[in-house]
């Protein structure tokens, strides 16, 4: 049956004992400013396997870290057009509200999924396109686009994701997927905007942790023949760019069957035979400039001792093009030891000394991959382009934004990129804040009920800190933290050596700083800040790069840049922009929340670490979210799902209500004897105070449910 807001209303209690353990709604919970009753629920349902919490509208996650078939098809289907608060909470539920939203308000929608490394994000956003991909009608023209979305997943996570030690399959960049549907609620099309990827960890990883997926898939994967002609060896131990975090092997992974899957994703999103051996051969061609060494001559300048490796980089011609540089040959051995001081003007050559030569080195390695991946997310999203753009349809679209970014990290050893990636997740957590508050206090205005004022911790302090720090302009690395140290000395979120106690200052050395994030106590190395931060590239490695034989390298460097006199934007300030910007793009739809909640640092199944979990609360703001969405009511339904669901229990309302639904919601509550000060009826909703008038009359639906059950019985056995 379909309820008056298109719901489907199941008319059996859909829920079993087992989807009960605890409420299913922390706003349920009698003693709700309890942190240690949150806890305590979370921990009841995780036990029996029941991931899924709401707070409202807001879902809560825990990882179970292991597979509990509960994404199926069926599983789709179960929570399809279903009210939300009928079926036990699910990814699904919040994947099918949202859906229903974009098709009848016509607005575009935005999940935003949210929580530490190693919490769910990414798979949660597997989940969603899932969901969609498998449940939205196919659309008229283009089918191929649904099978585009999900196989675009595969090739960026081989470029972009990695082990670390926090996650084994760790994202490295940021992710914004937006999925356009036509006016039929058909996947159309689709755009993906991606976020400073993590390009240091091309030359360098910490121990423990591995280079991106993709080199070890095609090592272990790559055909015979195929490495063969790319000049490599099945071993990553041959690779100095794959050895640093000694970890080749992981169990948790398959690099083999990856490689297929991969592989196969590749032709799906449109990649020609020719794209694919141009795109490995760059692959290949980072490995190959990672064993580039040098020895010192006479004068101490940096001289190439490896040729074989030079070899296969500037290989031409028929054969196979590993970076297609065979003219320039020369140059590029000249690029990799001579450098060009700016001040001097570009003509003249001034060689390079070992750890010059070892700089410029890696330092083109990470151009080379970081632009290929730039180059990679571009070529998708031309993929997933609606081919319908032109038709009339077209303007008619809504999108719905999915967000899957590299979650808050801290490590032994903290440098430029966990800032930016932990300034990126204060930021979300910024927008979260005000975005739950705000939506709030309006939906109490617009059902006319009084709004009262909630307490809610602002982190926008530190969201302002973080951009202080990030606008490293000084000449050294030290003399930009001295800086610092003058700007923001009195933030209460920031301390360093020199600002420091005596009792605090053993703990943090010279060159760090440290800051009081909202998830957490960070101390920063500034060691390379600002060489990551201006991230630039010898001019005649940029150069030799334009003359690249390799397509894909001659669409990434371009010789417009090397007539460009203007300084390259930083790092950071391009960074601060894009997520302005996404911020923005947020701000412009629906939105809806997935806070992912990480059990254990062991990455097991089964095991929860309270203390870990506790931390995980509080910084993701559960409780003063719990607190907004309690201010005053436990709980609202509109009057058409609540007189639905509840109306047996009162004669004048069973089995129908010829009035509106809110009279017929008046009818009831006076007939189940709610006291003027336990509720308030709204515009369109009613608003309950307390969990336990609900439960109450929960328990006056379920005892007719078993009288009915009795009653059918001995009905039945009567007649037998
Ligand atoms: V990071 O910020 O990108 O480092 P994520 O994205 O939050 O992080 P991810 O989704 O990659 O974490 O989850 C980590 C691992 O936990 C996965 O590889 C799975 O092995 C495991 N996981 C996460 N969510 C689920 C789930 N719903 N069911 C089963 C899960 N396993
Ligand atoms: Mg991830």
């Amino acid at each position: 049956a379909l309820g008056s807001d298109g719901v489907r209303v199941t008319m059996e209690s859909a829920l079993t004992a087992r989807d009960r353990v605890g409420v299913q709604d922390f706003v349920l919970l009698e003693n709700f400013t309890s942190e240690a009753a949150f806890i305590e629920n979370l921990r009841r349902r995780f036990r029996e396997n029941l991931i899924y919490t709401y707070i409202g509208p807001v879902l809560v996650s825990v990882n179970p870290y292991r597979d509990l078939q509960i994404y199926s098809r069926q599983h789709m289907e179960r929570y399809r057009g279903v009210s939300f608060y009928e079926v036990p909470p699910h990814l699904f539920a919040v994947a099918d509200t949202v859906y229903r939203a974009l098709r009848t308000e016509r607005r575009d929608q935005a999940v935003m999924i949210s929580g530490e490394s190693g919490a769910g994000k990414t798979e949660a956003t597997k989940r969603l396109l899932q969901f969609y991909a498998e449940t939205c009608p196919a659309p008229e023209r283009g089918g191929a686009v649904r099978d585009r979305l999900l196989q675009s997943n595969p090739v960026l996570e081989a470029f972009g994701n990695a082990k670390t030690l926090r996650n084994d399959n760790s994202s490295r960049f940021g992710k914004y997927m937006d999925v356009q549907f036509d006016f039929k609620g058909a996947p159309v099309g689709g755009h993906i905007l991606s976020y400073l990827l993590e390009k240091s960890r091309v030359v360098h990883q910490n121990h423990g942790e591995r280079n991106f997926h993709v080199f070890y898939q095609l090592l272990e994967g790559g055909e015979e023949e195929m490495l063969r002609r790319l000049g490599l060896e099945r071993n990553p131990q041959s690779y100095l760019y794959l050895v640093k975090g000694q970890c080749a092997k992981v169990s948790s992974i398959n690099d083999k069957s990856d490689w297929k899957v991969v592989r196969k994703a590749l032709t799906v999103i449109d990649f020609t035979e020719d794209e694919v051996e141009d795109l490995l051969s760059i692959v290949a061609s980072v490995l190959h400039l990672g064993n580039i060494h040098f020895a010192a001559d006479e004068e101490s300048n940096a001289q190439v001792t490896t040729e074989n490796q030079l070899k296969y980089l500037t290989r031409s011609g028929c054969g196979f093009l590993v970076l297609g540089l065979s003219p320039y040959g020369r140059q590029m051995e000249r690029g990799l030891w001579h450098h060009l001081p700016s001040h001097l003007g570009w003509q003249l050559l001034s060689p390079l000394n070992l750890e010059q030569a070892a700089y410029a080195r890696d330092a083109l390695a990470k151009a080379v991959y970081s632009r290929t991946f730039t180059w990679l997310v571009r070529k998708i999203n031309r993929s997933l382009a609606s081919k319908d753009a032109e038709s009339p349809s077209w303007r008619s679209t809504t999108v719905l934004g999915l967000l899957d970014i590299y979650g808050f990290e801290v490590f032994q050893h903290n440098s430029f990129e966990q800032f930016c990636i932990n300034y990126c997740n204060e930021k979300l957590q910024q927008l979260f804040i005000e975005l739950t508050l705000k939506s709030e206090q309006e939906e109490y205005e617009a059902e006319g009920i009084a709004w009262e004022p909630v307490q809610y911790f602002n982190n926008k302090i530190i969201c302002d800190l973080d951009e202080e720090c990030l606008r490293p302009g000084e000449a050294t690395d030290l003399t930009f933290l001295e800086k610092l140290e003058d700007t923001v000395k009195h933030h209460p979120h920031f301390l360093t050596h020199k600002l420091a106690d005596q009792r605090t200052r053993k703990s943090l050395g010279r060159g760090e700083f440290r800051l009081l994030h909202y998830a957490g106590e960070v101390t920063y190395s500034v060691t390379g800040f600002l060489d990551k931060n201006n991230d630039l590239l010898f001019r005649n490695l940029k150069e030799t790069m334009c003359s690249s034989e390799n397509p894909i390298m001659s669409q990434c460097f371009d010789r417009s840049e090397l007539s460009d006199k203007k300084r390259p934007e930083t790092v950071a300030t391009q960074f601060k922009m894009s997520l302005l910007q996404l911020v923005e793009i947020l701000q412009s739809k629906e939105p809806a929340y997935v806070r992912c909640i990480k059990p254990n640092d062991a990455k097991q199944p089964g095991r929860f670490d309270e203390v870990l979990i506790r931390h995980q609360v509080k910084y993701l703001g559960l409780m003063e979210n719990l607190r907004v969405r309690r201010a005053g009511f436990a709980y609202r339904r509109k009057y058409e799902a609540f007189l639905q669901r509840y109306k047996s229990l009162c004669p004048e309302t069973w089995p129908t209500w010829a009035g509106r639904p809110q009279d017929g919601v008046a009818v009831l509550v006076r007939h189940l004897g709610y006291k003027p000060e336990e509720y308030k009826m709204g515009r369109t909703k009613i608003f309950i105070r307390f969990p336990k008038t609900l439960f109450a009359t929960e328990d006056a639906l379920e005892v007719r449910r078993q009288s009915l059950a009795t009653k059918i019985q001995a009905a039945w056995r009567g007649f037998h």
